[in-house]
């Protein structure tokens, strides 16, 4: 990957790493839900369009800083040239749509092939967020096998079921990104002494906040 499409550093002196990432999906689908329960435990009951916004977490970890810029974006089809340089400048992806809006999967998939097409490479750290499982009573339940399958043994993605609402597997999202990102981290050999470490890291910031610990809302 080029120096342009990945922003990912790490300062070995000060024990620092930076990991940046985007939040994409159609309007509605709770976005700006999902960051704001992860990052300041709230969640909004009003709906306000976002044009694009940018948040910050910062974690100490044994001794180690994580800072996660967490960029919050509008919907699928709107604003073009500003999702493409989101895309090129970001390390990972978070693609949500919801369990009440069946059309809002497929501007997942538009997302996902734009991603790719990029970066120029399929080996991007995604995962898949299906938001709103506090309405799944209503949800077909082949449709949302379909869904799964499709993320994760097609696309090798990983796939994680939410509710912003209730705040259920919110910080699943993030530990399944950070997953992802020290596995490609680790595939540089020039990094791969740092392994270990990173993934102290993702098992400290999940159970600080870990409500769940599997990534599904409800058994099937
Ligand atoms: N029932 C339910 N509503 C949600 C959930 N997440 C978000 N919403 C609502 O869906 C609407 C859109 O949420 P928002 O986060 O603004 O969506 P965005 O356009 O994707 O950023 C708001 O009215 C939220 O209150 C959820 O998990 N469950
Ligand atoms: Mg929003």
């Amino acid at each position: 990957m080029s120096n342009r499409s990945r922003s990912v550093q790490v300062d070995r002196g000060a024990n620092k790493i930076y990991y940046r990432i985007t939040v994409m999906g159609g309007a509605g689908v709770g976005k700006s839900s999902i960051i704001s329960q992860f990052l300041y435990d709230r969640f909004l009951s009003e709906y306000k369009k976002t044009v694009e916004e940018l948040h910050r977490g910062e974690y100490d970890v044994n001794g180690s800083k994580l800072t996660l810029d967490i960029l919050d974006t509008a919907g699928a089809y709107t604003f073009p040239a500003m999702r493409r340089l989101a895309i090129s400048t970001s390390d990972a992806f978070v693609l949500v749509y919801a369990f009440d809006d069946p059309t809002s999967f497929e501007e997942v998939k538009t997302l996902r092939d734009e991603i790719i097409a990029e970066k120029g490479t399929e080996h991007v750290p995604i995962v898949i967020v299906g938001n709103k499982c506090d309405r799944l009573d209503d949800i077909d339940q082949i449709e949302r096998e379909t869904v799964e399958t499709t993320a994760c043994i097609e696309w090798g993605n990983g796939y994680v079921e939410v509710s912003a609402k209730d705040n259920v597997n919110i910080i699943g999202i993030f530990k399944e990104i950070l997953r992802q990102c020290n596995y490609q981290y680790a595939l540089s050999p020039a990094v791969k002494r740092r392994r270990a470490s990173m993934s102290v890291i993702s098992n400290n910031v999940m159970t600080t906040k870990e409500k769940k610990r599997h990534n599904s809302c409800k058994s099937r």
